[in-house]
This record gives structure tokens, sequence and C-alpha cells, in this order.
């Protein structure tokens, strides 16, 4: 149960994890098929053996919800997570002039020379994001990722159809159903889409006037991603609640391939030493009751204490 059961499965990845190749090449120990429950009653599940940042999390959940897929709404907000994926068709295009970026990602880690650069160009490709519109929709613009797949996803016939509308008015209308799925896995989407969604699919159920939400996540990022995942999943069930007029239940997180990169073993080893604090509690402001009114300063985090945060490098 809740931050236990996330170091418990830390735990287990360094006890009885497989030994696994990935694509980032950087090594990983993984299990298969993993299921965690976080009673959101009991506090907000931000991990309190390290510090998290929540307004990356809620900014980014903010952004799906809008259907926004451009990078533009994020950087207006400090988040910088989905910067490389808009910033990678810049450096391709014929517009970019600047020095080479081919495989930036693991240049800037290896070359400090090419890293200073890198940034510099990192810079003015955010600072004409923020301020140039038609560059913004060129280049900003990321396609097939959640925002799309959840409010606008194509039909055959070329409407869209808005998953995240739809299963709040099938909660409020017909709650024992069985079918509150949104799907952010588009199989003829896939080949076109640079990461595959990892948060594939959820589904969510109302009993005892409480909501709760299951997700499947194909592959996490054991250390780095599945503690945002977490937050997110539970701080959209705590808004869909909000609206639909029902108390927060559970969030059951499954996950197919739970995996710790083979550069975040110590870090694991240094969080599962610390001791597990209260939970934070979430305070939404109730003026707003749409989920889709929400932004960043109607969310406050009340009694977050956790240990220091522990950086380490993301795979790419
Ligand atoms: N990852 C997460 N959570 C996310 C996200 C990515 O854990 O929300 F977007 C991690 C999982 C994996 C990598 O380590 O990113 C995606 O790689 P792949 O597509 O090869 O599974």
């Amino acid at each position: 149960q809740g931050e236990q059961a996330y170091l418990d499965l830390c735990r287990l990845i360094l006890e009885n994890g497989n030994k696994k190749a990935d694509r980032t090449g950087t090594g990983t120990y993984s299990v298969f098929g993993h299921q965690m429950r976080f009673d959101l009653s009991e506090g907000f599940p931000l991990l309190t053996t390290k510090k998290v940042n929540f307004n990356l999390i809620a900014s980014e959940l903010l952004w799906f919800i809008k259907g926004d897929t451009n990078i533009r709404y994020l950087l207006e907000n400090n988040n910088n997570i989905w910067n490389e994926w808009a910033f990678e068709k810049w450096v391709e295009s014929d517009d970019y002039d600047g020095p080479d970026m081919t495989d930036f990602g693991h240049r800037s880690l290896q070359d400090e020379a090419f890293n200073l650069e890198y940034k510099k160009q990192m810079e003015t490709f955010k600072e004409k994001i923020l301020t140039d519109d038609a560059f913004a929709s060129k280049y900003g613009d990321l396609g097939f990722v959640y925002g799309k797949q959840w409010r606008h996803w194509e039909t055959k016939s070329g409407e869209a159809i808005d998953q995240l509308k739809d299963v709040i008015d099938s909660i409020r209308n017909n709650p024992d159903s069985r079918r509150h799925i949104v799907s952010a896995w588009n199989p003829e989407d896939i080949p076109f889409m640079a990461l595959p969604p990892c948060h594939t699919l959820f589904q969510f159920y109302v009993a005892d006037g409480k909501l709760s939400c299951q997700l499947y996540q194909r592959s996490g990022d054991t250390f780095l991603g599945v503690p945002f995942n977490i937050a997110s999943y539970a701080l959209l069930t705590h808004l869909i609640a909000h609206e639909c007029d029902l108390e927060v239940g559970e969030f059951v997180h499954t996950i197919g391939d739970a995996h710790i990169y083979s550069n975040h073993l110590e870090q694991v080893k240094i969080q599962l030493k610390r001791e597990v604090r209260p939970l934070p509690k979430l305070k939404l402001n109730t003026d707003k009751q749409s989920v889709f009114d929400f932004e960043l300063s109607d969310f406050e985090l009340i009694d977050y204490n956790p240990h220091p945060a522990i950086r380490a490098p993301i795979a790419v």
C-alpha cells in the first residue's frame, strides 16, 4: 500500500530483476507485470523518500487535459520535460542553420564542449517557441501525444472522439459501467510516434461514492518516471472525482515492464535507506467544477516535507 508499495517494487527489482538490454543501450533490471495500490483518501501519493516536483506533474497533466500538443504551454509554465522531442524536429529541419546536433542526447552527456553548444541552441529554440507564433506552430507541436489521443482521437471517417469528456459523462450518468476507459494506444499512429505512449490505457470505477482509477503502464522507468506517473494519475482522479461529486478511492498502478536503469542503482539504494514520512494533502480550488477549467494556481499541496531530491541521468 502507498509509498511502501513503491519502495517494495524498487527492492523487488534490485533483488529479483532480470538483467535486460534496452532500446537506450543503458541496460536495466526489470520485472514484468506488477501492481501497486494507493488509497487516495490517506493522502496525496507524492513520494516523501525523495522530493518530486509537483508543478511539473501538474502542468503536464493540465496540458494533456487541454488536448494541447504544443510545448509552448509547458514552457510558459517552466516545464522542460518534452523539449527534446520538439528540438529534434527543428535541428533536423532545413530551417535550422546552427551547428550539427545529430544524436544530441548522447553527445551532450559525453562531450562538454558539445553540451555547452547544445544548451545554447536549446535556449534559442525555447525563446523562439515562446515569442514566435509561426515558429511555435511549426516546431512546438509534438503531434500524436497524449493530449491528442485523449481529446481528439481521429476516427476512420475523419471525426474526433473526445475520450476524456466521454468518460466523465459516463462516470456521471452510468457510474456502474465497466466501460469507463481512455486509451492512448492508437496502433495506427504508433509508427509515427517518437515515444509510443507509456501510459497506455486507464479505467475508472465507482463504488461507495468513491472514484478509483487503474492505469496500465506498458513500460516504467521505476526511479525517474514512475513517481511522476503515480502523482499524475492521482491528480487526474482527484479532478474527475471533484467534477463528478465523488470522493477519491484508490489509484491502482499496473506496470508491464517495470525497470531500474543500471545507472540508477546507487540512487535507488540511497532512497531505500530513507524513512517514509506522512503524505501531503491536495487542496483543489472548489470554485472550479469542470476538469477542463483548472489551472496550476488552483492546486495547493499541503504539508509536503520530503527528503531531498536524488539526481540521476535520464536514459535517452
Ligand atoms: N517512461 C516512464 N514514464 C513515462 C514516460 C516514459 O517511465 O511517463 F513517458 C520511461 C519508461 C522507459 C522509457 O524507460 O521512458 C520509454 O522507453 P520505451 O519506449 O523503450 O519503453
